[in-house]
């Protein structure tokens, strides 16, 4: 605090100098190059606003000094975050002549800077954000409280439209944040989901053991509100990834420690599944690319199985036990906190840091050991699965070559239904999986045939939850997609061998599309991960409605761009009729409109899929297809008015 005057003041005045040019610079770039700052201006850049706030109070909270956060989504799509930490700084400071709460919100890269010490295990990664937010805000309001007195600051998308001014005493600290995201600067969508930012939370409440998250729906008549607080931390967030599983074992195993200014804790319980599920985090930030800590994790797991199983004499000489097979219906969290995070990889998703696998796997070896000594049933049952796993691993190589052989996968025999396309390079080469035969006739015949291929779908499906390896091969509906796609499945999966770089599922807008799409996703997810992690799968995105005035004919894709593009059409004359008929599915779509709203490179929206949509496809599919009846009545119930547009 060495900088900053501890003096309060009822309006700053300051001298507009070379740093006020500087700042406004600063902001300007922002808005010019918006997606540099916060990835995209889509619904994901969008959203990114609110993390950015919501941040600098997680930072309050690891430093000790705020137990309480609320993120409201207000009428009109306005955010609102609060906190119950010290409230940001309103010193002037001696450098810029300006109170800290106005650098904050102008200065790029502002945040972590000042005041000290909140922001050390942050790293400098998180706390840079409000000024980005405030420049892509249309409005912008702050609210502090702190030295008894209430601060308020506005600003319009970047400019101060009211100094720093004392509107009211009060007892309580705290800050609070208010904006509306500027509509100039997201042009695809202003509209906030809630669910998006309830999930998110959700996580960032799990992380953060014992720190109240409450989200706020205003929008609607009635207010939609949850408080979240974990005093479990990452334990509870195994329990709730389980949820509609069936544990191996009762308790959640949980291991924590740390050296010097890193910190490593890691939960994890096995389920009776057939999938792994690592979710790592480092300084709270997701790394869906994994890194250090996974490595380190991975190696600990296996050495410390082995050498239990080796000792307990549950494994002989010539069991042959590989880390897929220990991490079979595996559920874990990682978490780790350190100060100078490297991120890397395509997405910035991948630790970097190698004193941190060294970290992990010191704890995880350690405490691993002394858990299994302590709770030797536990051990044996998971022992024992992975026994199970490493025969049906060697079954499913048996069965694998057998079926290579029938079928001549070997040979490259393609799919009969397959409509392939004449150019070889898969860079160059798309493939759409379709369900059904009319819509499949209308994609072939609408396609680019010199690098579009289709492929039907057709065949009973398969219950991807309880089958593994060897019996997804013999599945007629899902056979065919691993030939046609050429890179094997599960540990043999090779992406270099894929015959497309684009995989694209192209299924109606209904709760029969939904549920191809559930299954798809689950399917590569489960067999396929890499190919949702390296972004080769897509979601076509069919119109929703056609519109047509006397000759011209158009198309949209939600119930907004209807209202918007049939105004358009009437132009001047409000009594002009435009004629609205909704596409029940893509089959009643003809080959030249298929082409040219969902096929055509030029026109066409293409959804690439996240592991994120995966993970929740997987969900879905294990609550619908698992043993337990009640997540299945349940889900059922809640999606029943939603399940046309089952978002995956
Ligand atoms: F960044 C922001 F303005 F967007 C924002 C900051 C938004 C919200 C909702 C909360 C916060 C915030 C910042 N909450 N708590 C803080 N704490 C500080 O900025 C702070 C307070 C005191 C001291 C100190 O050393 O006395 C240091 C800091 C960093």
């Amino acid at each position: 605090m060495d900088q900053l005057e501890n003096k309060t003041t009822t309006a700053v005045e300051h001298e507009y100098g070379a740093s006020e040019i500087q700042v406004l610079e600063g902001l300007e770039a922002v808005r010019k190059r918006p997606g540099m700052y916060i990835g995209s201006t889509s619904a994901s850049g969008l959203h990114h606003l609110v993390y950015e706030i919501v941040d600098n109070s997680i930072d309050e909270a690891l430093a000790g000094y705020c137990t309480e956060i609320g993120v409201t989504i207000g009428k009109g799509n306005t955010i609102t975050v609060t906190d119950n930490g010290r409230g940001i700084p309103v010193d002037i400071q001696q450098q810029t002549g300006k109170a800290a709460l106005e650098v904050v919100f102008t200065i790029l890269h502002a945040g972590g800077k000042f005041g000290g010490g909140g922001y050390k295990v942050s790293g400098g990664l998180h706390g840079v954000g409000a000024s980005v937010v405030n420049a892509l805000s249309e409005w912008l309001e702050a609210r502090v409280y702190k030295n008894g007195n209430i601060y308020e600051m506005k600003f319009a998308r970047g400019h101060v439209t009211q100094p720093m001014t004392i509107i009211g005493t009060t007892d309580r600290t705290g800050t609070e944040v208010t904006f509306k995201p500027d509509p100039e600067m997201f042009t695809d969508t202003t509209e906030y989901d809630y669910e998006t930012l309830h999930t998110r939370m959700r996580e960032e409440a799990f992380l953060n053991a014992g720190l109240s998250i409450t989200i706020t729906d205003d929008r609607g008549e009635e207010p939609v509100s949850e408080t979240m607080c974990y005093e479990g931390g990452i334990r509870e967030f195994v329990t709730f990834l389980n949820r509609n599983k069936t544990a191996v074992h009762d308790q959640v195993i949980y291991m924590a420690g740390s050296r010097e200014d890193s910190m490593a804790e890691v939960a994890l319980q096995y389920n009776d599944s057939y999938s792994e599920i690592i979710v790592s985090f480092a300084n709270n930030v997701h790394t869906p690319e994994g890194g250090m800590h996974e490595e380190g994790f991975k190696r600990a797991l296996t050495n410390a199985l082995n050498a239990y199983g080796r000792k307990s004499k549950l494994l002989k000489e010539d069991d042959k036990i590989t880390g897929d097979d220990y991490r079979e219906g595996l559920t874990c969290i990682i978490s780790v906190k350190l100060t100078e995070a490297q991120f890397e990889g395509q997405t910035k998703a991948k630790l970097g840091n190698s004193e941190i696998r060294t970290l992990v796997n010191a704890v995880v070896s350690e405490k691993l050991e002394i858990f299994l000594e302590e709770n030797p049933s536990v051990g044996r049952a998971i022992l024992e699965k992975a026994l199970n796993a490493a025969r049906a691993r060697e079954a499913a190589r048996k069965a694998r070559e057998s079926v290579r052989r029938k079928t001549g996968l070997e040979s490259g025999q393609m799919p009969d239904k397959l409509r392939d396309c004449n150019e070889r390079d898969p860079a160059l080469t798309e493939i759409y999986i379709v369900e059904g035969d009319s819509a499949g006739g209308s994609a072939t015949q609408g396609r680019d045939s010199r690098f579009q291929a289709i492929l039907p779908l057709w065949g009973k499906m398969l219950n991807v939850e309880k089958a593994r390896a060897d019996k997804v091969y013999g599945n007629d509906k899902l056979s065919p997609v691993i030939t046609a796609l050429g890179a094997g499945i599960g540990e043999e999966f090779n992406p270099e061998k894929l015959r497309y770089h684009k995989i694209i599922i192209m299924a109606d807008a209904d709760v029969d599309g939904a549920h191809i799409r559930t299954l798809l996703l689950t399917f590569f997810f489960r067999f396929m991960r890499p190919l949702i992690e390296q972004g080769y799968v897509y979601s076509a995105v069919p119109p929703l409605y056609k519109l047509t005035r006397g000759k011209t004919v158009k198309v949209a894709f939600s119930d907004e761009e209807r209202d918007r593009v049939s105004a358009e059409m009437r132009g001047e004359n409000a009594n002009a009729k435009v004629d609205i008929s909704r596409f029940k599915g893509l089959g009643e779509m003809n080959p030249e409109e298929l082409w040219e709203t969902t096929m055509n490179p030029e026109t066409r929206t293409l959804r690439r899929i996240t592991l994120e949509d995966a993970v929740k496809a997987d969900e879905i599919f294990t609550i619908l297809m698992g043993e337990k009846v009640e997540p299945r009545k349940e889900f059922i119930e809640q999606n029943a008015k939603y399940v046309v547009n089952l978002d995956i």
